[in-house]
């Protein structure tokens, strides 16, 4: 292959110069590759020729990489050499656990599903976009089954409401024309992931989003094989191509939600309740009871919601008890830092 076309292949897969930039002077001789499925004993990449296994050192533990991750690699053994520095990482912890579990790195774009009906939920969705602000991934809120209903837009407009700016798309995900709702997040080596309760419409989507391209799903491989002890890995995740060049990420694991190490993403989301905090009288304000809140004051007024303020304050709190004090390096979590 030559080398501009390995370089307009990368580009496709969603290499970019902060990829390239981290390549050190001795490592111009190793291949990036990007992990397609990650299992307890074993890693596999993408390469223009298909998918590739990746040659593991023993001190390498997979729990370690996330699909998603690029990773240098020996052009000839397909050794794994390092994981390059991510932009973003989609963790969580589970209850009583020390360390986050991965699940998908470099995803650009989180799609967070939820249907027309009674699943959708205000406090959920925030939980799912406190969780995408934290990775650093750009949040659109996707209502699914749009079909079901004579008129979505109440939906459209409650979500809309859940975060500055956020972007909110009412679908029918079984319609091919799902794709052509969600192509502005979807093109050239872009990267989605979906997160959502069990039955919104996830795996549809998938489905309608791969199901477009055939050629190049099968250029991730479709890696069907089971592990060592020849049964599937429950824990395993996996890149499909989509049409336009984009990939999407399985994320299984992501399907309830308890928020830890989020401050940064709640922040964020909530950020009409933090901006109004430095016009409190007291610096330490809790907005809960202090005289000259400006917080409280927004509520009397009717431009803050009584619910959402609660809400606000139910996530925070749940963070807090969720988040150890003292947290392992793992990763590199770049967590977009807002100052207000
Ligand atoms: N009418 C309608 N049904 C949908 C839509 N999306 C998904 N479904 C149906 O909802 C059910 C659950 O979908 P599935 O993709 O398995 O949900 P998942 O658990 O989130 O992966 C299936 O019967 C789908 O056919 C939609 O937009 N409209
Ligand atoms: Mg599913
Ligand atoms: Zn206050």
């Amino acid at each position: 292959m030559t080398e501009s076309a390995d370089t307009a292949f990368l580009a496709s897969l969603g290499w970019s110069d902060f990829f390239a930039s981290q390549i050190e002077p001795h490592e111009t001789d190793l291949i990036p590759r990007r992990i397609a499925e990650v299992h307890r004993a074993r890693l596999s990449g993408i390469s223009a020729a298909g998918p590739v296994r990746l040659g593991l050192a023993h001190k390498i533990n997979t729990a370690d990489f996330a699909v998603g991750d690029w990773v240098l690699a020996d052009p000839r053994t397909h050794l794994l050499i390092r994981r390059l520095d991510r932009r973003t990482v989609l963790q969580r912890r589970t209850e009583g656990r020390h360390v986050q579990q991965l699940a998908a790195a470099n995803v650009d774009t989180l799609f967070i599903v939820t249907s027309c009906n009674a699943d959708f939920s205000p406090a959920r969705l925030e939980r799912y976009l406190a969780l995408a602000n934290q990775a650093g991934t750009n949040p659109v809120i996707v209502l699914t089954k749009a079909d079901t209903i004579d008129d979505a837009s109440a939906f459209e407009q409650e979500a809309r409401g859940l975060q500055r700016g956020l972007e909110v798309v009412a679908l029918n995900g079984r319609s091919a024309d799902a794709a052509g709702a969600l192509t502005p997040w979807c093109g050239t080596g872009q990267t989605v992931a979906l997160v959502g309760s069990s039955g919104v419409g996830k795996s549809t989507l998938v489905n309608t989003l791969a199901g477009l391209s055939h050629e190049a799903a099968q250029q991730t491989g479709e890696i069907r094989e089971s592990d060592a002890k020849g049964r599937h890995t429950t824990t395993s995740r996996s890149l499909h191509a989509i049409a336009g060049g984009g990939w999407v990420i399985d994320t299984p694991g992501m399907r309830t939600l308890h928020v830890s190490d989020a401050s940064d993403g709640i922040d964020t989301l909530f950020s009409e309740i933090t901006d109004l905090a430095p016009l409190c009288r007291f610096r330490d304000c809790t907005h809960d009871h202090e005289p000259g809140c400006a917080v409280q004051a927004a509520v009397t007024a009717g431009t803050l919601d009584a619910d959402r303020l609660a809400r606000w304050r139910k996530l925070l709190d749940e963070n807090v008890s969720n988040t150890p004090v003292q947290t392992g390096p793992r990763g590199n979590k770049i967590s977009q830092k807002k100052k207000y």
